[in-house]
């Protein structure tokens, strides 16, 4: 028996939370696949100015060492937001494959998504999608291709 994958979800919090109803989709999604360890970013509790928050550095560090502890990163790209932006930086910055960072894009009139993102083709696998089914399969595909079992 293999442990479970663990996987790192990263989606815009405070750069906007328009698209949350997609992140709580994805999330549902991916927990075919493994273990997410940030599930709260779908949450639709959590607003973009979240009252309640832990303090900034104690989730920072929080989320660098989940993130540095994944076995899979998925981004949901659309949105954009700094703190997505630096997590996918930091782990390209450790040198990670693109078979383990999955990034889903939106393609949307009069928009493009960051070349930093799509031109990092070193380290991630970005996919574009309308639908939900769509980002299902694109998971499905990048997850099988892992080797691991459903
Ligand atoms: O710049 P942004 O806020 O959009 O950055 C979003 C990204 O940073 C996400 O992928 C998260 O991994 C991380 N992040 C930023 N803020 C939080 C956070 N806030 N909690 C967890 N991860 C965060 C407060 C949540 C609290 C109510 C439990």
């Amino acid at each position: 028996m293999h442990s479970e994958l663990q996987i790192y979800f990263a989606a815009s919090i405070r750069g906007g939370r328009d698209d949350v109803e997609i992140y709580l989709q994805i999330v549902n999604h991916l927990q075919r696949w493994g273990n997410i360890n940030t599930e709260h970013i779908a949450d639709k509790r959590l607003t973009a100015l979240g009252e309640h928050d832990p303090a900034d550095d104690f989730i920072h560090n929080r989320d660098i060492s989940w993130l540095f502890n994944s076995d899979v990163v998925v981004a949901e790209v659309t949105q954009p937001s700094l703190g997505v932006g630096y997590e996918l930086g930091r782990i390209a910055g450790r040198g990670i494959s693109p078979q383990r960072v999955l990034c889903l894009y939106r393609p949307q009139e009069g928009k493009k998504l960051s070349a930093m993102i799509r031109g990092a083709t070193d380290h991630f696998t970005v996919r574009d999608y309308q639908t939900l089914e769509a980002a299902a399969a694109h998971i499905d595909s990048f997850f099988s291709q892992l080797g691991h079992q459903k």
